[in-house]
């Protein structure tokens, strides 16, 4: 098929012109749009004035997301606005130096109006602006710090959280604890009548804790939750100051911990932005300067304006893939070698100090999303790392103790359900999904296993294995893979993404997995995932499936076909060893179709998620999953 080898031929070109020197991709990883406007809260607080350029750019990203009824959504995509997005942009847009008479702001402040006002954003929402004094801290939940001097023992110990829930309410709680807020200078007056229709001195904060917009409320409020706020509540009324001394020094203890084995890049953007905003209050100029330099690696300028992404770079797994599609397609040897040496570059060769004193897992063996100095290993990067290092071992530079030490650590991480979580075991109980006091996420509250997950680390052992045969436990591990695999397929065939949309994600994982444990073509579960793909094929021949999915929980259809879920379904119908010779050549001529002279694939919607609502841009994807899907169709077909 000479038309595929001169696609592959050029998509190997574009991604050897868009290659880093470092060996990486880099990439949008924009659009929650709840994480620039507490960039822009954090340095207005910290009295650093964001530089012009910068700033016209920020304005500029505003203006391109948002809403003909002038809402911000939760992600640059979303359809309809959510007062937790469009009350801080509200708020960044003038902490910029938008005035308050700007078409922008005013269309702005006529849907904050319309929509019940700041008084019903998301618990998270109302937190970022009390901390700018725009709302009361008698108005929210209280955030106990003293969860934290708890014994590990405790069910609901803060360590059995989901890493980045966790991560994310321990700054929260020293903020809360200490009522941090910054002094309400003119423009925060003038703030508050614009936000609050010039009631702000008469609200009556107290009952206004759980009001919540209906744009915010994804996870609903429960008996439970209203329990545990009763007790909060209450504990907060009694709270001995020694005690909130000692735990707030704790919560101290646990960010300056994480500042330091992140070089302050720290885990996510979230608690990025909120340790910055501890320091300042606490009066410590050099980690607010540091914490600011970290932050610029946030930052992104995209097509689109200046946003803050979702990680300080996704460069590790982006190259990870790139690397596993060139070598399906056998060409660009300079290209795979230079990301290689990225992979090899960027495996986590230190251990955390003082780890048990802290709740961390071992680190060495593993990879992270972005890069070393980042440091948290993840399940499912730790896999496509280890699968790129077995696959190019002859080039050296990673010795044979690193590969067995990350087989074990894949192993030491499988959870008792048969899955693998994203970073650490599951620790807590799924009850404490039903106290998600965040509204706006679901599966936020503890580290499930999750199906891409579990197809990563299977396809990595099973290598593994190939290269280690014997190793104990390895096998039984890939078992028990498979098992929870099948459990999670659904009756329709197909399997529920969570970080990537959705049941087309999900699916090209769940197949991919079960095929490295041992599934031969012909097994139910394949000719199950390949009947639900053929029955979503778009009559152009793609796939196309909405974001929508991820929130509703089952296939929504996208009113046009798109490049990244058409590569996983056409990669996804191969490794099954679908006999569906028509059905891939349609797949694979849309993927031509829609690729341009330069052999790239142009921007589509975004085709990741996380916590359901929430989608991001994987910007690379366009890059190296079409060349992935068809360089293991050319192989199939011969
Ligand atoms: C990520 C980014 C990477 C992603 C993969 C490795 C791709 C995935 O396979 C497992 C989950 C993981 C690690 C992941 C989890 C959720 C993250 C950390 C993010 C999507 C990046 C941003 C997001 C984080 C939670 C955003 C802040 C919001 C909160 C609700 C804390």
């Amino acid at each position: 098929m000479p038309a595929i080898d001169e696609a592959i031929e050029r998509a190997i070109a574009n991604l050897r012109r868009r290659q880093e020197t470092r060996g990486s991709w880099a990439g949008d990883y924009g659009g929650p749009m709840f994480l620039l406007p507490m960039y822009v809260g954090a340095a207005y607080a910290a009295r650093r004035p964001i530089e012009d350029a910068r700033r016209r750019r920020m304005i500029e990203y505003f203006t391109n997301v948002q809403l003909a009824d002038g809402g911000i959504g939760l992600h640059a995509e979303a359809r309809e606005g959510s007062m937790f997005t469009t009350a801080l942009s509200y708020v960044a847009l003038r902490l910029l130096g938008v005035a308050s008479d700007d078409p922008r702001t005013a269309r702005m402040r006529a849907w904050i109006a319309g929509h019940g006002t700041p008084l019903g954003a998301a618990p998270w929402g109302k937190l970022v602006l009390c901390t700018l004094n725009l709302y009361d801290w008698r108005g929210i939940h209280p955030v106990p710090p003293e969860l934290w001097l708890l014994p590990y023992a405790a069910p609901f110990h803060p360590a059995r959280l989901w890493c980045h829930c966790r991560q994310v309410y321990l700054p929260m709680a020293w903020l809360y604890g200490t009522r941090a807020s910054v002094p309400a200078d003119p423009l925060i007056v003038a703030l508050r009548d614009e936000l609050y229709a010039g009631r702000y001195d008469t609200i009556r904060w107290e009952d206004q804790r759980d009001v919540l917009a209906a744009t915010d409320a994804y996870a609903q409020s429960t008996g439970a939750l209203a329990a545990v706020n009763a007790a909060v509540g209450g504990y907060e009324r009694l709270a001995l100051r020694p005690l909130r001394r000692r735990a707030l020094d704790e919560c101290l203890r646990h960010i300056q911990y994480e500042d330091r084995v992140t070089q302050f890049i720290r885990i996510g953007p979230v608690n990025a932005v909120l340790n910055t905003m501890v320091h300042w209050f606490r009066g410590a100029a050099a980690d607010v300067d540091r914490s600011f330099a970290a932050l610029d690696g946030y930052l992104w300028d995209g097509h689109d304006g200046m946003k803050m992404q979702g990680y300080n770079s996704s460069e590790l797994w982006d190259t990870a893939f790139a690397l596993q599609a060139l070598l399906a397609a056998g060409g660009g040897d300079d290209v795979v070698a230079q990301a290689y040496a990225y992979v090899r570059d960027n495996r986590i060769i230190d251990e955390v100090p003082e780890r048990a004193a802290y709740h961390r897992d071992p680190s060495v063996g593993g990879w992270p999303f972005s890069n070393r100095a980042h440091g948290w290993p993840i399940t499912d990067c730790t896999a496509e790392g280890l699968k790129c290092a077995l696959a190019l071992e002859r080039l050296g530079g990673i010795p044979t103790d690193f590969l067995a030490q990350s087989v074990k650590l894949i192993v030491d991480w499988q959870n008792d359900d048969g899955g693998w979580a994203t970073y650490e075991r599951q620790r807590g109980g799924a009850w404490l999904e039903k106290v998600n006091p965040s509204h706006v996420f679901g599966d936020i509250m503890v580290d499930y296993s999750y199906v891409e997950c579990t197809s990563a680390c299977v396809q990595a052992l099973a290598a593994a294995r190939r290269r280690f045969p014997g190793v104990a436990g390895v096998d039984r591990a890939i078992a028990r893979g498979a098992v929870f695999l099948r459990e999670r397929q659904r009756p329709d065939g197909s399997f529920e993404g969570s970080w990537g949309v959705c049941f087309t994600y999900g699916t090209w994982f769940g197949v991919t997995g079960l095929v490295a444990a041992g599934a031969e073509p012909g097994d139910p579960a394949l000719a199950a995932a390949v009947r639900f793909l053929l029955g979503r094929q778009k009559p152009d021949g793609s796939w196309g499936e909405s974001g929508e999915s991820c929130r509703a929980r089952r296939y929504v259809d996208h009113e046009r076909g798109q490049v990244v879920q058409t590569a996983w379904a056409l990669s996804a119908l191969v490794r099954a060893g679908a006999r569906e010779p028509q059905a891939m050549r349609r797949a694979a001529d849309f993927l031509l179709r829609r690729q341009e002279p330069d052999g790239s694939w142009a921007r589509e919607s975004l085709v990741g998620v996380f916590n359901k609502t929430c989608l991001i841009n994987y910007d690379n994807y366009r890059h190296y999953f079409p060349l992935w899907a068809l360089a293991e169709l050319r192989a199939y077909a011969g």
